[in-house]
């Protein structure tokens, strides 16, 4: 199966920054990683709403232990009135419901060649949820930020080392963001509460952004006079050297998959499909605008056809796609790539970071249609 080309770090014949490999075999590390955090089951792009266990899961450490009857949120810092509420005060405030395309920002990463080593993603890092919980808006400004705060940071409650550094995990956004309309703080996922290893019992949700920003098991909101600098902030920038400053991780890059025709190879999941005609069906999604178009191609990339859209499943999830094909004989390989309202398309290459982070490469799936009809 194509696995992308390499990619390019110019010709630069120094050795690689530590956390690189020139391998494109994961160690047992990296399949421990992918083992407590699974990908979704591409044939899971057939629901609008991806059943809770089959949306992707990132734990950076341990899902913590938590208890709903004495779990506090505390909404503090550079606030006029500090505020803490319990489950049943946030539950007791007005709900809604959202439904939620997320993708982890290291979607595609074990592609990347060199490759950033973490957890291995391949394409399949993303699923769709109805998240209900309460607005957090009203609640900033009951707690009425201070002039000279400019982010809020959000604690969760699991705590880990990377890098030899301890640490909370804790994301910040800028308070522009913060207030936007559709940032929840979220108490059940898809009808159900939140199951413990999707942020039990409150999460935030922050819908076009990649998933690193909705914190889960939340505990703690604090509004601070400095952009943050903690350890998980620094992680997600978009660098090319250890030492570059880089740029932040934010929204979500157009990407589009297909669900696998036919049926697969069980070691390599390549495909094989009869020859005739086949519907191919998918979704996509961008964080930085509406889908515009999905094309597809049989050719690995070289010709591209419009495939039809359907509806998006909510102005924060993804929207569908599908593609007449006739299959004739031999092998193929098929891939699709969306474009988005802000001008955004996928790319045929990645483009490659030290983090891994935003490969929005066409997906790319080998197979071979049988004579037999
Ligand atoms: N507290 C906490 N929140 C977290 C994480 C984490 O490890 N701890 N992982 C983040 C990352 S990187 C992603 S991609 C999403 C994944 O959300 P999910 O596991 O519900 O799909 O949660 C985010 N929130
Ligand atoms: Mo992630």
């Amino acid at each position: 199966m194509a696995t992308g080309a390499a990619v390019s770090r110019g010709t630069d014949p120094e050795p690689l920054p530590d956390g690189v490999s020139s391998s494109s075999e994961v160690s047992l590390d990296e399949l421990q990683l992918s083992q407590r955090n699974h990908g979704m089951h591409l044939e899971g792009l057939r629901y609008d709403v991806t059943p809770a266990g089959m949306h992707y899961l990132l734990i950076h450490f341990d899902v913590p232990e938590a208890d709903e009857a004495s779990w506090k949120l505390s909404v503090d810092g550079l606030v006029r009135n500090p505020i803490e509420l319990s489950m049943a005060d946030l539950r007791s405030r007005p709900s809604v419901t959202t439904t939620v395309t997320m993708e982890c920002a290291g979607n595609g990463r074990a592609r990347l060649s060199p490759r950033p080593i973490s957890q291995p993603w391949l394409g399949e890092a993303v699923g769709t949820a109805e998240w209900t919980g309460t607005p957090l808006r009203p609640l900033l400004e009951e707690a009425g930020p201070l002039d000279g705060a400019v982010e809020l940071v959000f604690a969760g409650a699991d705590r880990g080392i990377h890098k030899e550094v301890e640490h909370d995990y804790e994301r910040s956004l800028p308070i522009a963001d913060a207030l936007g309309d559709e940032v929840l703080l979220a108490y059940e996922m898809n009808g159900d509460p939140l199951p413990p290893q999707h942020g039990f019992p409150l999460r935030l949700v922050v819908p076009c952004w990649y998933g690193m920003t909705s914190v889960k098991w939340l505990t703690r909101i604090t509004a601070v006079r400095e952009p943050f600098e903690g350890f998980q902030q620094l992680a997600y920038r978009y660098r090319q050297e250890p030492e570059d400053d880089g740029t932040p991780v934010t929204r979500m890059d157009p990407r589009s998959l297909m669900i696998p025709p036919g049926i697969p190879d069980f070691m390599t999941r390549s495909r094989i499909v009869d020859r005739g005609r086949h519907v191919l069906r998918g979704r996509a999604w961008s964080g930085w605008g509406a889908i515009e178009r999905v094309e597809v191609s049989e050719d690995g990339g070289s010709t591209w056809a419009s495939a039809e859209l359907g509806d998006a499943v909510s102005p924060y999830a993804w929207r569908s796609w599908s593609f007449d094909w006739d299959a004739r004989p031999g092998v193929v390989e098929l891939c699709c790539r969306a474009a988005d309202t802000a001008g955004n398309e996928q790319p045929l290459e990645p483009s490659w970071n030290l983090g891994g982070f935003s490969n929005n490469a066409v997906q790319r799936v080998s197979v071979e249609v049988r004579a037999r009809a």
